[in-house]
């Protein structure tokens, strides 16, 4: 399997509900590795750049006034199959549809409040992990654990 990147963020109901922890340990415990973390509030141009696919849906102003009201984590991970694995990870975008086992299907009700995002294809990860990360905040590492979850 190819070693993908995703950009997750832990959206502000993530944070303000103290979830970002539990998010980004459930990846970590699942093999992922971290490559860039920090926390940061994001700007209304950094939004609209970030959701620039959303900007003309009726739900873009809610969105992008959601995405800025507070906090988020800014994770970029690393791994096998990574983007697959992650948006598994986080479940269905609405929640009601999200399974049992997911971030959205055990802590999550609404599509407007969904607590987190990934990266949806190998190439959004490489454009959305541009957009939050300088190239120095990025920190590929040799993980002494790598081959008991690599083969
Ligand atoms: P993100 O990008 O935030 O991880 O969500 P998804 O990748 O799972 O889903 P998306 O791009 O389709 O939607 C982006 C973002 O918009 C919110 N949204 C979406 C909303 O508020 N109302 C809606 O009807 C839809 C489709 C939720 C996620």
């Amino acid at each position: 399997m190819t070693i993908e990147r995703s950009l997750v963020l832990v959206k502000p109901d993530g944070v303000q509900r103290g979830l970002s922890g539990r998010i980004l340990g459930r990846l970590e415990e699942r093999g992922l590795k971290l490559i860039g973390l920090k926390l940061i509030r994001i700007s209304d141009a950094l939004g609209r750049q970030h959701y620039a696919e959303h900007v003309d849906k009726p739900f873009f102003p809610g969105l992008l006034a959601y995405m800025t009201s507070g906090p988020v984590v800014v994770a970029a991970f690393e791994g096998p199959g990574a983007v697959g694995a992650i948006r598994n990870a986080m479940g269905a975008t609405n929640p009601l549809e999200a399974g049992p086992g997911t971030v959205r299907g055990d802590y999550a009700l609404e599509v407007g409040r969904n607590l987190v995002h990934g990266s949806d294809s190998v190439e959004s990860g490489r454009r959305e992990i541009a957009l939050f990360f300088s190239e120095d905040e990025l920190l590929p590492w040799d993980r002494d654990t790598d081959r008991w979850i690599y083969e």
